[in-house]
C-alpha cells in the first residue's frame, strides 16, 4: 500500500480537526471516544446510511441512531444498538397481530422513527433532521448522514440479492456472500456540510466498522475528496478485525466468503491507496512489518468508556506523528 504523496496540512498541537467515518456499534464507540477528547467544533462524524430501510412505513437509520444514542449516553449497552431501558410492547403487539417481528423496534426507539418519518414526509432532509435530533439529545459534536440521497446496500449472496437488513437481521448473516452493491451511490451527493468538514479536516479517521458494508459506501462518496489532487488530509483507519475475528458483526465471515483471510493486514489492504496511518491490536503485532503505512499497535478492544477514550487518544497521537 502506498502512502499518499501530497503534502499534509499542518497539524497544530492545540487543534485536531477530525472527521470520523462510522458505521454502527464499533464505529459509534470510537466516535464516542473522540467526542470525549475533542471539542464539538473539532469533530464531525459522517455515518453510513446504506443500511437504512423502511419498516412498518417508518424510515429507520440504524447506524445514525446507533451513533447518536451512543454519543448521547442513550444506547443499549447489551446490544450496542437501540435504547437503554427499552421495552418492546409495540413490536410484540404488532407481531401478535401477524406483523413482522424480526426487526425489533423498541418502544422508546420508535419515537425517533416516527418523528424522523413525519419530518421527511414534510420535506425536510436527513441531515437537517439529524442536526435537530442531536440538539434535542444534547449532542454537541456534528453528526452527519453520509448523504441526503437514497443509497441502499444490497448483499449479493448464493441465495440471490438481499437488502441489507434482510441479510443482516432477518437471515442472521447466514447466506453466503458473493459481493455487495450500493444502489443509488453513483448519484449520491455528500450531505450538507460533509464536503466542507473534510476540506477543513486535518485527518479523517476510519472507525473500526465493517469495511465492506459500513465504510465502503461512505468511501464511495468521499474518497475523491480524500485522495484527490491537493488533498492534504491524513487518513487513519482502525482495524475492526482482531486476531482474525470481529468483536461483533459479520466482517470476518464476509472476508472468508470472498476468499480473503480475515486479518488486520487484509483491512489495511482493503483501504489501500487511501491510508497514511493504521491502528491494529496487539494480538496482530506481527502484521506490522507487512503494512506499508505508519502503524500503531495498541489495545483496540473497547469494553468501557475509558477504553474508547484511550483508543481515541492513541489514534490522535498517531495522527500527530504522521
Ligand atoms: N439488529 C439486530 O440484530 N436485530 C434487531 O432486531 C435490530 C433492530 C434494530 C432497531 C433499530 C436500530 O436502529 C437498529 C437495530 N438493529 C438490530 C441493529 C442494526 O440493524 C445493525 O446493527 C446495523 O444495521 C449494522 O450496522
Amino acid at each position: 500500500m502506498k502512502s499518499k504523496g501530497t503534502a499534509h496540512r499542518p497539524l497544530s498541537t492545540v487543534r485536531r480537526r477530525i472527521v470520523a467515518l462510522a458505521g454502527g456499534v464499533g464505529g459509534a464507540k470510537l466516535a464516542h471516544g473522540l467526542a470525549q477528547i475533542l471539542p464539538p467544533e473539532d469533530l464531525t462524524i459522517i455515518v453510513n446510511t446504506g443500511d437504512d430501510f423502511e419498516h412498518y412505513g417508518l424510515y429507520i437509520c440504524p447506524d445514525l441512531d446507533t451513533v447518536c444514542y451512543t454519543l448521547a449516553g442513550l444506547a443499549n449497552p447489551e446490544t450496542g444498538w437501540g435504547r437503554v431501558d427499552e421495552s418492546w410492547n409495540v413490536i410484540e403487539n404488532a407481531a401478535r397481530l401477524g406483523g413482522p417481528g424480526w426487526f425489533r423496534l423498541g418502544d422508546r426507539d420508535l419515537g425517533t422513527h416516527l418523528e424522523r418519518t413525519r419530518r421527511l414526509r414534510e420535506g425536510h432532509c436527513l441531515s437537517e433532521i439529524t442536526r435537530d435530533f442531536c440538539k434535542a439529545w444534547g449532542i454537541e459534536h456534528t453528526v452527519l448522514p453520509m448523504t441526503d440521497d437514497c443509497v441502499r446496500t444490497i448483499v449479493e449472496t448464493g441465495e440471490g440479492d438481499l437488502e441489507f437488513q434482510e441479510y443482516f437481521v432477518h437471515r442472521h448473516c447466514e447466506p453466503r456472500v458473493k459481493g455487495f452493491r450500493f444502489d443509488g451511490i453513483e448519484t449520491a451527493e455528500p450531505a450538507i456540510g460533509a464536503r466542507e468538514a473534510i476540506a477543513e479536516a486535518e485527518a479523517v479517521v476510519i472507525c473500526p466498522s465493517n469495511p465492506w458494508v459500513s465504510v465502503d459506501p461512505i468511501l464511495r462518496i468521499f474518497s475523491p475528496l480524500l485522495s484527490g489532487e491537493g488533498s492534504g488530509v491524513r487518513v487513519v483507519a482502525v482495524s475492526p478485525i482482531i486476531g482474525g475475528e470481529t468483536v461483533k458483526g459479520p466482517a470476518a465471515k464476509m472476508y472468508r466468503e470472498l476468499g480473503i483471510e480475515p486479518s488486520a493486514l487484509a483491512v489495511a489492504n482493503h483501504y489501500s491507496g487511501l491510508l497514511t496511518g493504521f491502528v491494529l491490536d496487539r494480538v496482530d503485532a506481527l502484521s506490522v512489518k507487512d503494512i506499508e503505512v505508519k502503524s500503531l499497535v495498541t489495545d483496540t478492544l473497547m469494553k468501557s468508556a475509558e477504553d474508547r477514550r484511550r483508543l481515541a487518544q492513541d489514534v490522535l497521537n498517531l495522527i500527530g506523528d504522521l
